[in-house]
C-alpha cells in the first residue's frame, strides 16, 4: 500500500515543482517512515553532555576577528509558522517592541553591525512558501539591506503531509495548501543547495555562516564566535547556553553510547514517558540553541559528497491536516532538525555562549518577557537584560495561549516587571497601562476581570 503511497507523494511533489534532491530527500525519510522509524532517541542509549568548551576561556586575535567577518553570512530561518501560539503567519511577524517585528529587530541588527565594523554582511532568511509573501513585502522597506547580486531569501522545500493510517499524501480540498508543509529547518542543507544560495555565496566571497531562528532576537552578528569558530577548523558549530527550567522546547546535545559521537536530542524524538529526564537542567545542562555556524565551503563538500541527501535523523511529528481542527485527519509530517547534522561533520563541535545569545520565543509568556521592561533595546538592537533575574513569567492557558487572545487582553502593555521575581497570571483578565508587578506578583481567577491602569500587583 505505501509503495503507492511513496509513488503518488513523488508524483505529486514533482507536479509541484520539488526539485528531485528534495524529492529524493523525502523518499530517503519514507522508507524510514514505512519501516516503523519514529526517531526516539530513548535516555539509555545516551550520556549527558558536561563539559563542552567555554566562550569565556577563548581568546582571539581582533585582526583574525575582522578578517572571519569580511566573509561571514547571516543565514535566519523563518520558515516556520507560530502555530503553538495559533498563529497561521511567521511569528516573526509580531511586533516585539517600539511598534517594530522580530524581523525588522534583526534587519536592524545586521545593519547596525555592518555600520560598526564595515564588514558586508549579507543577511538571507530561509523562508517556507507559507511565509515568503509577508516577508518580502517588511524586507522590501530596507532598501539598504541586499548584497551585490545575493537574494533577500532562499526558499525551502516543500512536501505532502502523509495520511497516518496508509502514509499515502492526504487530500484537503477545503484548503489544498493544508496537504503541504515545510520539512523541518533540517531542509536548510537540501534548500541551500536546491536554490543555488550556497554556490552563490561562496562565489561572492562568503566561507562562513552564522544561522539562527527568527523568534530569537539574542544573535546580534558576533566576531568573537566568529572568530573562534573560523580558528578551530571545524566544519559545523553549536552554539548552547547553560539551562534555565523555562528551557523545556526544543532540544540538548548527548553522546550516543554506541559510538560516542555528539548527537541532538530534541523534543519531538524524546519518549513520552522519559521527559522528566529531557527537561531535568541537572542532568543535561547546556540547552541547544539552533545559534550554528558553518563553514560553507565543507558544507558544499559533504553535500556533494552525498549527493545532496545529509541523511540526518528523522522526525516523526503527528498532527492534523487542519492544524486548528484537532478532528480533521491525521497526518504524519517528515521532519528533520537543523541541528541534527552535528553527527554528520566530522569534527563538529560546540560552544557555550552567554544567555543573551538565546532569547526564544516559544510561548505568549516569552513575548511578555521580551516586550517588558525587563530587557531595552541599545545602539547594536540588541535586546540587552535590564534586571538580574529574569522573572518567570505563567500566563493561564485557557486564556493567553493563543497570540489574538494575549493582544486583546495586554492591548494596553505588557506589566513592569522590573520589581518581579515571578509573574503568574490565572483567569481571564484585561490589563491596563502601567500595572506594575513587584516580588512573586500573582493575579487569581478571583480578581477584577478589568485590571485598571497602574495596580501595583504585590507578591
Ligand atoms: N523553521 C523553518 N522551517 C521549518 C521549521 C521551522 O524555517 O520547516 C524555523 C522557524 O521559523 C523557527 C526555527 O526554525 O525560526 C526553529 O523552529 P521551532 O519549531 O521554533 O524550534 P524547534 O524546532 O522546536 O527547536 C529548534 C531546535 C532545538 C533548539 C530550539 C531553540 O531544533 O534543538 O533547542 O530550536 O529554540
Amino acid at each position: 500500500m505505501s509503495t503507492e503511497g511513496l509513488a503518488a507523494a513523488q508524483q505529486k511533489m514533482t507536479d509541484a515543482g520539488v526539485p528531485q534532491t528534495a524529492i529524493d530527500v523525502f523518499s530517503h525519510y519514507y522508507a524510514q517512515l514505512e519501516d516503523g522509524t519514529t526517531g526516539s532517541i530513548p535516555e539509555e542509549t545516551i550520556e549527558p553532555y558536561l563539559d563542552p568548551p567555554k566562550l569565556d576561556d577563548v581568546t582571539i586575535d581582533p585582526f583574525a576577528a575582522k578578517e572571519v567577518f569580511d566573509k561571514l553570512a547571516i543565514i535566519n530561518l523563518n520558515g516556520g509558522l507560530g502555530t503553538s501560539m495559533g498563529m497561521d503567519r511567521a511569528k516573526s511577524l509580531l511586533p516585539v517592541r517600539d511598534g517594530k517585528s522580530f524581523l525588522e529587530i534583526i534587519v536592524e541588527q545586521v545593519l547596525a553591525a555592518r555600520r560598526a565594523t564595515g564588514a558586508r554582511l549579507p543577511l538571507v532568511f530561509m523562508n517556507s512558501f507559507r511565509t515568503r509573501e509577508d516577508t518580502l513585502e517588511v524586507l522590501s522597506r530596507y532598501p539598504d539591506l541586499p548584497v551585490g547580486d545575493l537574494p533577500l531569501d532562499f526558499l525551502q522545500n516543500k512536501e505532502p503531509k502523509l495520511r497516518a493510517d496508509d502514509l499515502t499524501p492526504v487530500e484537503h480540498p477545503a484548503d489544498p495548501d493544508l496537504e503541504w508543509c515545510p520539512p523541518g529547518h533540517g531542509d536548510i542543507y537540501t534548500a541551500l543547495q536546491t536554490s543555488g544560495l550556497l554556490q552563490q555565496l561562496l562565489d561572492a566571497g562568503f566561507r562562513y555562516a552564522s544561522v539562527s531562528n527568527s523568534d530569537n532576537l539574542g544573535t546580534v552578528p558576533n566576531p568573537v564566535i566568529a572568530a573562534w569558530f573560523a580558528g578551530t577548523g571545524a566544519p559545523y558549530a553549536a552554539e548552547l547556553c547553560r539551562r534555565t527550567a523555562a528551557d523545556r522546547k526544543g532540544g540538548h546535545l548527548a553522546v550516543r553510547k554506541s559510538d560516542g559521537r555528539l548527537i541532538l536530542r530534541d523534543t519531538a524524538q524524546t519518549p513520552e514517558d522519559q521527559m522528566h529526564f529531557f527537561t531535568d537542567e541537572h542532568r543535561h545542562p547546556f540547552f541547544h540553541t539552533n545559534n550554528l555556524w558553518f563553514d560553507l565551503e565543507q558544507v558544499a563538500a559533504i553535500l556533494a559528497e552525498r549527493d545532496g541527501v545529509m541523511g540526518l535523523p528523522l522526525i516523526r511529528n503527528e498532527k492534523t491536516v487542519d492544524p486548528a481542527d484537532k478532528t480533521s485527519t491525521k497526518v504524519y509530517q517528515i521532519e528533520s532538525a537543523m541541528g541534527a547534522a552535528i553527527e554528520v561533520f566530522d569534527g563538529a563541535t560546540a560552544i557555550v555562549v552567554d544567555r543573551s545569545r538565546f532569547l526564544p520565543v516559544k510561548a505568549t509568556s516569552d513575548l511578555l518577557l521580551v516586550r517588558s521592561d525587563a530587557y531595552e533595546l541599545d545602539e547594536r538592537m540588541a535586546l540587552v537584560q535590564q534586571v538580574e533575574t529574569v522573572p518567570g513569567v505563567s500566563l493561564d492557558a485557557e486564556h493567553y495561549k493563543l497570540v489574538g487572545d494575549f493582544e486583546e487582553r495586554f492591548a494596553e502593555g505588557v506589566p513592569s516587571l522590573r520589581e518581579a521575581a515571578s509573574l503568574t497570571v490565572e483567569g481571564d483578565h484585561r490589563f491596563g497601562a502601567g500595572v506594575v508587578a513587584t516580588g512573586d506578583a500573582r493575579v487569581t481567577a478571583d480578581d477584577p476581570a478589568e485590571i485598571p491602569a497602574g495596580t501595583v500587583i504585590g507578591g
